[in-house]
């Protein structure tokens, strides 16, 4: 079912045994045994949970590239996610492992006065530093549970994470090159490299006024410590609030262009339908598209995992987080009744708006089958639905989620 591996990640010893063995590439049966399985609830879920370097086991969609998960339980240990269970997600197959940081440079150039060519440590003598705790989160999290299916890696909820991100504002640096007149947009490449020339290689593009906000960053810390490798040492664009497609990841040429970036991963891939809640009738097509955007609003419960019990008529206190595109969380209201009454959730402290919100409620459930739902609201008063949207790329899944659990004496 699992296709062998055969980059210098994963299992290395157990590569090296295999070749030994010359079992590489035929099917082989200590995969089974070396790695613990987990089933996401949906059909085909089964999944291994597999080390790679820098990272505690995570649930593991594809190897090369490597598409990494976070087990959803690491939510509930704290707000920030760590660097070594934060999910992986690449396009290309060609990926770095190894960047030496000391000839490492990003450039910027295209429609600026001066072009520049830095290396982080320029970045880190020339420019202010910044910090901003924001959530990357995939387009596709969650794109697993979509009804009708639809193609594209079957993810459960564990493609996203929270971060402290250190680094420089993008503004800065573009303002030191000096944008000329006429930019319409800005370019991200990053050293990961399509495996067949025919694969477009992973361009990402913000509009001018984006790239020049203040708040997208060229990011060479997360959470006190250089990036790990996977989620793309030395430096990477962090775009607050804004989906992780646009986070390029060893990010090395940043290009201002005088028109609106026709490349494939703007122009074909990570579109929505332009319509309210990016949604059209199941089983649809989108008559217009748009390129992906802000998040939505979405909220979870952490503390307890369907099919859980818990003890009727004692207090059981319920946990979980809540984020949005960059308004922050004005409400979360839970339910323990699948619906019919909803109570306001305490919020946790306020890392700021592009942070999770952890929240918390306190509830003395009588014994029998209890559905709990989860409800956020933002400072734009934008809500989640209480039936999922569906679009055809299975984007932005934001339905209220349900967790099934059981009071028992
Ligand atoms: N260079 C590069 N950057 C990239 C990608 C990629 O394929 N190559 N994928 C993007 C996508 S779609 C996502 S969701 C985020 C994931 O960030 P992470 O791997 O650090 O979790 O990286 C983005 N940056
Ligand atoms: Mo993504």
């Amino acid at each position: 079912m699992h296709s062998p591996e055969r980059g210098t990640f994963t299992r290395r010893s157990f590569l090296q045994k295999a070749a030994l063995l010359g079992v590489a590439g035929a099917a082989v049966p200590w995969r089974a045994l070396a790695e613990e399985m987990v089933t996401l609830p949906f059909a085909n879920g089964e999944r291994p949970l597999v080390k790679f370097p820098q990272k505690r086991p995570l649930i593991r969609l594809t190897a090369r590239p490597p598409q990494l998960e976070t087990p959803f339980s690491v939510f509930n240990e704290g707000i920030i996610t760590p660097n070594d269970a934060f999910f992986v997600r690449y396009h290309l197959a060609t990926i770095p492992t190894e960047i030496d940081a000391e000839t490492f440079r990003v450039e910027v150039k295209g429609k600026v006065n001066v072009p520049l060519s830095l290396s982080v440590a320029d970045l880190r003598k020339q420019f202010e530093a910044v910090e901003v705790v924001a959530v990357n989160q995939c387009s596709g999290n969650s794109r697993g549970f979509f009804n009708p299916r639809v193609a594209g890696g079957q993810l459960g909820n564990g493609a996203l994470g929270n971060a402290r991100w250190r680094g420089v504002r993008l503004k800065d640096v573009l303002e030191k090159a000096g944008v000329a007149a006429g930019a319409k947009q800005v370019t991200f490449n990053g050293l990961d490299a399509p495996v067949i020339a025919q694969t477009p290689d992973f361009v990402k593009a913000l509009d001018i006024g984006h790239a020049l906000d203040g708040e997208v960053m060229l990011a060479y810390a997360m959470n006190g410590e250089d990036l790990p490798m996977l989620n793309g040492y030395p430096l990477r664009l962090v775009v607050p609030g804004f989906y992780g497609t646009y986070w390029v990841k060893h990010l090395s040429e940043i290009t201002v262009v005088d028109e609106v970036f026709a490349g494939f991963w703007m122009s074909t891939a990570y579109r929505i339908p332009d319509t309210a809640g990016a949604c059209v009738p199941p089983g649809t097509a989108a008559k217009s598209t748009v390129p992906i955007g802000r998040f939505n609003v979405r909220s979870f419960i952490t503390s307890h995992a369907d099919g859980a019990t818990i003890p009727a008529g004692r207090e059981t206190m319920v946990r979980g987080i809540a984020f949005d595109g960059g308004a922050g969380i004005a409400e979360v209201l839970l339910s323990a009744d699948g619906g019919r009454t909803w109570r306001a959730a305490v919020l946790g402290k306020d890392l700021g708006n592009y942070s999770f919100r952890e929240w918390t409620l306190a509830f003395t459930p009588a014994a029998g089958p209890l559905e709990l739902k989860v409800k956020a609201t933002s400072r734009l008063g934008e809500s989640q639905p209480l039936e999922p949207l569906w679009n055809p790329p299975g984007y932005m899944r934001n339905v209220v989620e349900t967790v099934k659990v059981t009071a028992a004496a």
